[in-house]
Parts: C-alpha cells; sequence; structure tokens
C-alpha cells in the first residue's frame, strides 16, 4: 500500500493566483494541487491535497489525517498567527508536519512572524512560492523514507 501524505490549505488559498500584488505568484489553485499530484505520483506517494475556509475543517482534517496519513503539510494561511485548535490537533499527529508558506512571512507584517503552527513542526518552507510546495512534498518523502530505513 502506497504512503499517504495530506497537505492542508487555509483560508483564501483557494484564491492563489488572483491576488492583484501577486504575493502568492501567478499559479492558481487548481495548478498548484496539478504541481504537487505531479510531484507526489513521482515519488509513487498518494496525495491528498485540500483546501478549506474553515478552521473546524482543517482541525477534523488533521485529526483524519492520524488515521490515513504516513506525513502532513500544512499552509494554515491566515490561521498560522492564532489557531490554537490546529497546533493542538497537529501536535496529535506523529508523522512528520511541514509547515509551508507560498510568501516569506518574515519579510511582511510583524502580525505574520509568530506562526502558532510552527511549535508542532518538523520543518518550515517559506517564501519559495509553488516551488516550496513540491519541496513540501519532497521533504515528508525524504523524512519518511529516513524513519523506514
Ligand atoms: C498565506 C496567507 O493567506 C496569509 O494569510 C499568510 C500565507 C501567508 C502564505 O504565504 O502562503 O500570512
Amino acid at each position: 500500500m502506497s504512503q499517504q501524505i495530506y497537505f492542508l490549505n487555509g483560508p483564501n488559498a483557494n484564491l492563489y493566483g488572483l491576488d492583484k500584488h501577486g504575493t502568492y505568484g501567478s499559479d492558481s489553485f487548481a495548478s498548484l494541487s496539478e504541481r504537487c499530484q505531479q510531484r507526489a505520483e513521482s515519488h509513487g506517494v498518494i496525495l491528498h491535497f485540500r483546501q478549506s475556509n474553515h478552521e473546524g475543517v482543517l482541525v477534523d482534517w488533521i485529526q483524519e489525517a492520524r488515521q490515513y496519513a504516513e506525513g502532513l503539510i500544512i499552509n494554515a494561511a491566515g490561521l498560522t498567527y492564532s489557531s490554537v485548535p490546529i497546533l493542538d490537533a497537529l501536535l496529535m499527529f506523529e508523522g512528520p508536519v511541514i509547515e509551508t508558506h507560498m510568501s516569506n512571512i518574515w519579510k511582511r507584517e510583524p502580525f505574520r512572524h509568530h506562526s502558532m503552527v510552527s511549535k508542532a513542526a518538523t520543518g518550515v518552507i517559506a517564501g519559495l512560492g509553488a516551488t516550496g510546495y513540491e519541496l513540501a512534498i519532497d521533504a515528508v518523502v525524504s523524512l519518511l523514507g529516513a524513519r523506514a530505513g
């Protein structure tokens, strides 16, 4: 059975590519999903790439991942800076967790400089846009390989 990875995206990520300032690059969410599916396929893992604007839905998916996924990637978007429920759910997940952001959050407004999610993250990738999303998949696969070996 192939390994499964959950890649969860928070509020407004569905609008990537439409931001007039280009903060999140030019890839639409659909094309981001497609790129990530291709990357996962190249590693022979099953990717569940999802987005919700709702904190509780993200918590439900993280809890679901405890049953089905070996690794988890999350861009909690605007919930990154406030969500204790997302942090608590992630702390209950046993596999590697990669926190991702399309933008370099430390180059932006001060309120984006402190992530609640980071306390539960194995590693963080930020500022590399869609490439960072692909690298997050590479990282989880590599960490899972290291655990298996
Ligand atoms: C995405 C968002 O929607 C923002 O709220 C975060 C993050 C940054 C990103 O860079 O992917 O502050």
